[in-house]
C-alpha cells in the first residue's frame, strides 16, 4: 500500500481562509486548556481524524455496497463493508447500517422502519433523562407518535419496570425504547424484552451513550435483547460524529430503506470510513482497559463529589456518568454551569427527575469522564476533579484560583501532544 496520502493539511486552510483556521486552532486549545467533563463528549483519535479530513468526502455513494446509484463507488464501498463487518463482529449483532448522520437521524429512521406515524411509543421521559426523539413534543417523536412516558420511581431514582410494565399493558405501545441521556445506572434489558414480549412490541435500545462501554466490555450489551439499538459513534465509542443501527437479520431490508432512501440521500464516506477506524481501535484489548476506565473514573468522581455535599442521583453510576443533585450547596444546575466555565470546567446542567426547577435553570449538573480517561486521567486526577466543581460551584469568586490549578492538572494529560 502506497503511504502517499493527501490528507488534512493545516497550512493549506490556513493560507486559504484565515478566519477558519483561527476557528479550528482556537477550539483546539481551549479542549487542550480546560476540564472536558460534558457525558457525550470525546477526543477521537488522529486516525479517526485523518478518515474524516480524507477525500472520501468527495464520493457520492447513494445506496449500499455493491448495490449504489453512482459510478465509482467500488472503492468507497470497501470502506463500508469493511466497517459493517467490524459491527457485526464487535457487537455480534446480524445487521449494522453505518449510514444514519447523527443520533437522530439513526432514530427517525428506526421509527420510520418499524412504526406509522400515529402508532403508540412507551419511551423514557426527557425530565427523567429521555431524549428528544424518545417522545418530546418539539421532536417528530412527540409531533407524530403517540408516546407515552415511563420514568424512575422517586425514592430511589431508579427506572420504575413495574410502572413500564402497567403502561405497556395499558397502552400497548408498538414499541418500547429503552436508553436514556441522563440516566447513570444499568438498564435491565432482559426486564424490557419481557415486557415488550409480553405485548408483542418491538424493543429498540438507544445506547449512544453507553455503546462505547458494550464495546470495551465494561457494562451488558442490549444487542441480543433488542430488536433495534441505536447509536451515536461519537461519545465512549471515541469515533467521528455521527450514528449507527444494529437490527436483527430480519429487520435489515426495512431498516437500511428507511435510512435510505427514505430518510438520507449520499452517505458521508468519509464518516464511514472513520466509524469502521473507530470499530477496529474499539475491538483492541487497549479499549476495553480503557472502557473499564472510564466507569471507575466515574465511580471515583461520583463519590468525590458526595464528599463534597453533591448528591449523586440513583445512588451513584455503574457507566461513564453522574447526575448530581446540587440543592444541598443551594446554587441551580446554570449556575453551577455558568461557575464552571469560568474555572476552565465544562460539563451541563441537567434537570434531576421531579426537579422543582425549570428545565433552563433545572436543580442539576451532569458529568462524564470519556474525554479525562482518554488524557490518560485515573483515581487520583477524580478526586482533584471533585475538588475543584466543589470549590468552583461553591465560591464563584475562586474561579481564577480553580483556573489555574485546572491548567496545572491537563498540563500533565495533553490532548493531542504536538510530535
Ligand atoms: N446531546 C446528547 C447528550 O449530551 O447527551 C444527546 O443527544
Amino acid at each position: 500500500m502506497s503511504t502517499s496520502f493527501w490528507g488534512p493539511d493545516f497550512d493549506e486552510l490556513a493560507g486559504t481562509d484565515p478566519e477558519i483556521a483561527e476557528v479550528v486552532l482556537d477550539e483546539l486549545a481551549r479542549q487542550r486548556s480546560g476540564l472536558q467533563l460534558i457525558a457525550s463528549e470525546n477526543f477521537t483519535s488522529p486516525a479517526v481524524l485523518a478518515a474524516l479530513g480524507s477525500t472520501l468526502s468527495n464520493k457520492y455513494a447513494e445506496g449500499y455496497p455493491g448495490r449504489r446509484y453512482y459510478g465509482g463507488c467500488q472503492v468507497v464501498d470497501r470502506a463500508e463493508e469493511i466497517g459493517i463487518a467490524r459491527a457485526k463482529a464487535l457487537f455480534g449483532a446480524e445487521h449494522a447500517n453505518l449510514q444514519p448522520h447523527s443520533g437522530a437521524s439513526a432514530n427517525f429512521a428506526v421509527y420510520a422502519a418499524l412504526l406509522t406515524p400515529g402508532d403508540t411509543v412507551l419511551a423514557m421521559s426527557l425530565p427523567h433523562g429521555g431524549h428528544l426523539t424518545h417522545g418530546s413534543k418539539v421532536s417528530f417523536s412527540g409531533k407524530w407518535f403517540d408516546v407515552v412516558a415511563y420514568g424512575v420511581r422517586e425514592d430511589t431514582e431508579l427506572i420504575d419496570y413495574d410502572q413500564v410494565r402497567d403502561l405497556a399493558r395499558q397502552h400497548r405501545p408498538k414499541m418500547i425504547i429503552c436508553g436514556a441521556t441522563a440516566y447513570p445506572r444499568l438498564i435491565d434489558f432482559a426486564a424490557f424484552r419481557s415486557i415488550a414480549d409480553e405485548i408483542g412490541a418491538w424493543l429498540m435500545v438507544d445506547a449512544a451513550h453507553f455503546i462505547g462501554l458494550v464495546a470495551g466490555g465494561a457494562i451488558p450489551s442490549p444487542v441480543p435483547y433488542a430488536d433495534v439499538v441505536s447509536f451515536t459513534t461519537h461519545k465512549v465509542l471515541r469515533g467521528p460524529r455521527g450514528g449507527m443501527i444494529l437490527a436483527r437479520a430480519e429487520l435489515a431490508g426495512r431498516i437500511d430503506k428507511a435510512v435510505f432512501p427514505f430518510s438520507q440521500g449520499g452517505p458521508l464516506m468519509h464518516a464511514v470510513a472513520a466509524k469502521a477506524v473507530a470499530l477496529r481501535e474499539a475491538a483492541t484489548p487497549e479499549y476495553g482497559r480503557y472502557a473499564r476506565g472510564v466507569v471507575a473514573n466515574a465511580q471515583t468522581l461520583t463519590e468525590a463529589l458526595r464528599a463534597e455535599g453533591i448528591r449523586p442521583v440513583g445512588g451513584g453510576t455503574d457507566t461513564h456518568l453522574a447526575l448530581l443533585d446540587l440543592r444541598e450547596l443551594g446554587v441551580s444546575g446554570r449556575d453551577a454551569e455558568s461557575r464552571c466555565d469560568a474555572a476552565g470546567i465544562t460539563l451541563n446542567k441537567n434537570a434531576i427527575p421531579f426537579d422543582p426547577q425549570p428545565p433552563a435553570i433545572s436543580s442539576g449538573i451532569r458529568v462524564g469522564t470519556p474525554a479525562v480517561t482518554t488524557q490518560g486521567m485515573g483515581e487520583g486526577e477524580m478526586k482533584d476533579i471533585a475538588t475543584l466543581i466543589g470549590r468552583a460551584v461553591r465560591d464563584p469568586g475562586a474561579a481564577g484560583e480553580v483556573r489555574a490549578a485546572v491548567s496545572a492538572l491537563v498540563s500533565r494529560y495533553p490532548v493531542y501532544p504536538r510530535p
